[in-house]
């Protein structure tokens, strides 16, 4: 019986009485079961030899275990000798009499083990050499590594080693992974695994979850089975099925071969823009802006075709070999080559077209621009001469089509016997060449040159002075005739014709009357032919025609859902490309700071990021983004460019591209008076050209200002600031509440200022007063006057008055954007056309607005001897005793108001008189680049 009484079968044997005993016990034969070690747990009892009254010494309290390895399962017999012995046994408790009255049972278990096995089975036996034991339980059994998965690589069951030695096992990859690194491991004697070596990874298309891989969801892809997870679709591509190892690309978006998975496709480079030929005889340097859209890529090169058209009637043509570019005519990295060689007095046609990794990938045409150029401008025909004896006056036919305004001829002319060679200059196309020898013959060739340099000469003439005493031929009148169809008006040609000859009259008449008029005509022509290619390289260069169908801007409020606007207009930036640098400035919703951008396959670029700061609501959230879907609409060099947004964490960002020189207005004060005109008005046709951008997507900025424009490192002005927490809603207060603050009344136009009428036209008031900004060099707009004051005097027709040293032309583009009525002041686009008008031709900006008043006195409109006769001059003849009890008697002392006010030191009186008549002040305090309140 066990402890709980419960009956148990055993062997036995106690044959303590009787000396040598050898009595055995043996199992059938255990099969290894590919074990090579065993262990073998026997539970018995003993029985305490001493607890036997009246047992002999030869009574023992151990026996022995044996076995016997063997392939044979049916052995009926082992020899004694046979049996390799495991152990002797002892027992740890023996029992006593008193234990067997008791009925406890001291189960005995020991534990041995047999190991290198190799055959299939064994044999156990146990011999009893005397003691008193009861087997009562024998349990054989081996220990085995169990399945396992470990870095996506199963390992089967695993029997130990015999031995105590490690077993390797190869494991082998789950379903959808491939190996890495053969895995491995050890099984160990115990049944553990030990030291995992290799892995298996996810093929393309699976990710790992926990033992398995499991297939990426559509919208997501794995390239490669190096990498870890299933990501996003690059843009611009999808994945409709399951186990995408790629996305396709959508339609007009490629990949081209090494462009890695994970790179967004991307789409051939837009058209290279504004190219520029500086033409020399014949060669000729071609020059372009990059393509505003590069496609997504940084690998866009340029391609130039070229083709020559004689220009007599016979087809253009490949430019063939003889034409040479440098630094190479395919494959430019660089936006610009030079062309040489190519023939004198030829239309040349360049296409110049850009390329990236995709391009050829893309079915649609190459987009091109073509710079057409006419190499040589020769002034072919050398029409007449005069002669005397001593002089020989010649008169020319300038080229046909000359590259651009003829600055000079050069006339070219030598004796000749001698060939001594002498150049002579002239703007005209007549030249008379004196000190030459009686009856001697020269030669004479006459070139031609534009800005793009010398044309090539026209053929040669020979012409010999007249003998001493010879009269000058009869047909001078032709010569002359030409002489001055070329530099008089027709009629005057004519009339001098008439008059100077007499000879063949009508018929010569009839013949000049013809080419008289197709002179005339041709010289309309020109100036026609002049003026057309000019519009249409400045509509080329810089007007952006609206395009049917062209896109019109989206309002974020037009979303029920408005972080959708955010996804639909900017991309979503990971935080950890970002590196902040440091703070900039404060904006309404947290820190702008400056920093760096680092996205996958671009280059580092410098950004600013404006962050949202800690404890926002969710209203400001959309409000601080609503900037970023708006501006994620635009894409024009003059309105800031947003790179992205980050929204996944915090804080949410907003980051655009860095403008070196911060806020415009910010910007003049500090280099005040340092820039030229052509500077300042490059500056405002940018801003020009960025709000017709604006206006052309119907987008009304309702806010700008100068502090609103920022400046990089170029002088590029970018229009900034799409806020929409400013646009005004149905607050009571509305029309004077921006932002908790107010309306830019300064900046807005009348009819928005009354009844919110916010357009374009409006936008282009607001215009009108960045110039005055950009002219003035940051000074604030109608001075400290209150914001009811300037309501008021805007109302009663006063404007602002032009800025010291402003052209006039420009003071007068200011009034036409603040003319009352909205419909008559200038369209961003009309704005622009007469920027870049002002721009070609600086000289119509040299008379300033302001110069009269205080740099010519004699001119007949302000021609005054005394303060008083001034002061009358100016309306303000009132203020006379003001000025003389302060001592300003004479105009001297006047002008020395003037350079008080230059250096900021206003005398009292002088400000008294100005707060008293502000308006008709205002003027001259302009003229000062002063305002009254100063000091
Ligand atoms: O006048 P600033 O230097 O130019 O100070 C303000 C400040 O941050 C708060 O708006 C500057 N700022 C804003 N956006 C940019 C940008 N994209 N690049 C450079 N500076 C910026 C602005």
């Amino acid at each position: 019986m066990d402890e709980r009484n419960t009956p148990m079968r055993s062997y036995q044997v106690c044959n303590v009485m009787e000396a040598n005993q050898n009595n055995w016990l043996r199992t059938r034969h255990i099969p290894r079961d590919g074990a090579q070690r065993v262990y073998i747990e026997i539970k018995f009892t003993l029985r305490d030899c001493n607890s036997l009254p009246g047992v002999p010494g030869t009574c023992k309290e151990t026996f022995n275990m044996y076995y016997y390895e063997s392939n044979n399962p049916n052995l009926w017999f082992i020899k004694e000798s046979q049996y390799v012995k495991i152990d002797t046994i002892a027992a740890d408790e023996s029992f006593t009499q008193t234990d067997v009255g008791d009925r406890v049972m001291k189960l005995n278990t020991e534990v041995r083990d047999i190991s290198n096995l190799s055959k299939k089975g064994f044999y156990l036996a146990f011999q009893d050499v005397g003691a008193c034991i009861a087997l009562v339980s024998l349990r054989v059994f081996y220990k085995k590594c169990p399945t396992a998965v470990l870095n996506l690589a199963q390992f089967p069951d695993t029997v130990t080693g015999g031995d105590s030695a490690l077993v390797e096992v190869r494991g082998s990859c789950v379903n959808d992974s491939e190996e890495f690194e053969a895995p491995r491991m050890y099984c160990s004697a115990d049944g553990g695994w030990l030291v995992p070596i290799g892995r298996c990874v996810c093929k393309p298309g699976f990710e790992e979850s926990k033992d398995y891989c499991q297939p990426c969801r559509p919208g997501t892809y794995k390239a490669s089975s190096m990498d870890g997870y299933c990501s996003k679709c690059p843009p611009h591509s999808y994945s409709h099925q399951e186990k995408a190892s790629e996305c396709e690309c959508e339609k007009g978006f490629y990949r081209a071969d090494m462009d890695p998975r994970s790179m967004a496709c991307t789409r051939p480079p837009s058209v290279p823009e504004n190219p520029i030929s500086t033409l020399n005889d014949t060669s000729v340097t071609l020059e372009w802006s990059p393509p505003r859209d590069s496609g997504g890529r940084g690998d866009v090169t340029y391609n130039i075709h070229c083709r020559k058209c004689p220009g007599d009637g016979r087809k253009c043509s490949p430019c063939g070999s003889g034409v040479h570019f440098l630094p190479r005519q395919f494959g430019l990295s660089m936006a610009k080559v030079l062309v040489s060689d190519l023939l004198s007095n030829t239309n040349y046609t360049f296409s110049i077209e850009a390329v990236n990794g995709v391009s050829d990938l893309s079915p649609t045409l190459k987009q091109q621009v073509t710079v057409n150029i006419t190499t040589g401008q020769t002034v072919s025909v050398i029409l007449k001469e005069r002669k005397s004896k001593d002089s020989i006056t010649l008169a020319w036919q300038g080229p046909d089509r000359p590259n651009g305004a003829i600055v000079e001829y050069e006339v070219i002319y030598y004796e000749k016997r001698d060939q001594n060679y002498t150049v002579l200059k002239t703007k005209s196309n007549v030249m008379t060449v004196e000190g030459l020898k009686p009856g001697t013959t020269y030669v004479f060739r006459v070139r031609a040159r534009t800005d793009g340099g010398y044309g090539s000469y026209g053929g040669e003439i020979e012409l010999e002075t007249s003998h001493e005493g010879e009269l000058p031929p009869a047909c001078t009148c032709l010569c002359l005739f030409f002489i001055f169809i070329y530099h008089r008006p027709c009629v005057l040609a004519l009339s001098c014709f008439i008059a100077s000859c007499s000879e063949g009259i009508s018929k010569i008449f009839m013949l000049s009357l013809m080419v008289s008029t197709f002179t005339c005509c041709r010289h309309c022509g020109y100036i026609k032919a002049k003026q057309d290619p000019d519009e249409e390289k400045m509509q080329f260069q810089h007007g952006r025609v609206k395009l049917p169908g062209s896109r019109t801007y989206i309002h974020p409020h037009t979303y029920e859902d408005p972080n959708q606007a955010v996804r639909d207009f900017a991309k979503e930036i990971d935080a950890s490309s970002i590196r902040i640098e440091r703070v900039i400035g404060a904006g309404e919703f947290g820190e702008v700071c400056s920093g760096r951008l680092k996205l996958p396959s671009k280059r580092e670029i410098y950004v600013a990021i404006k962050s949202l700061k800690a404890g926002y609501s969710e209203k400001q959230r959309r409000d601080f983004l609503s900037e970023a879907s708006i501006m994620g609409q635009f894409d024009h060099p003059n309105i800031i460019r947003l790179e992205g947004v980050v929204t996944r964490c915090k804080p949410v960002m907003i980051i655009t591209e860095y403008m070196e020189n911060g806020s415009l207005d910010t910007f003049l004060k500090k280099h005040d008076g340092q820039f030229t005109i052509i500077q300042l008005v490059g500056m405002m046709r940018g801003i020009a050209s960025g709000m017709k951008y604006l206006s052309d997507m119907n987008y009304v900025h309702r806010d700008l200002a100068a502090r609103n424009i920022l400046v990089n490192s170029n002088l590029v002005c970018k229009v900034s600031d799409f806020g929409l927490s400013r646009v005004l809603e149905d607050d009571p207060e509305a029309a004077y509440t921006t932002r908790g603050g107010k309306i830019p009344i300064r900046w807005t136009a009348p009819e928005a200022i009354a009844y919110r009428k916010f357009t374009s036209a409006s936008d282009v008031w607001s215009y009108g007063i960045v110039m005055w900004e950009v002219m003035s060099y940051g000074e604030r707009p109608y001075w400290e006057m209150s914001n009811q004051d300037v309501i008021k005097a805007i109302d009663e027709g006063y404007r602002l008055p032009a800025p010291m040293d402003c052209p006039v032309v420009l003071h007068q583009l200011m009034l036409d954007c603040w003319e009352k009525s909205r419909s008559e002041r200038p369209k961003f686009g009309q704005i622009v056309n007469t920027l870049d008008k002002l721009i070609r031709n600086p000289n119509s900006l040299k008379e300033l607005a302001n110069s009269s008043i205080w740099e010519d006195p004699t001119t007949p409109e302000f021609s005054v001897s005394s303060v008083d006769e001034w002061l009358d001059a100016i309306k303000m003849g009132q203020y006379k005793d003001n000025f003389s009890s302060s001592g300003y008697v004479t105009l001297d002392s006047v002008l020395y108001i003037s350079l008080r006010c230059r250096t900021n030191v206003m005398p009292f009186n002088y400000l008294l008189v100005s707060l008293i008549i502000p308006f008709l002040f205002l003027e001259c305090l302009v003229t000062l680049r002063i305002s009254p309140f100063w000091d």
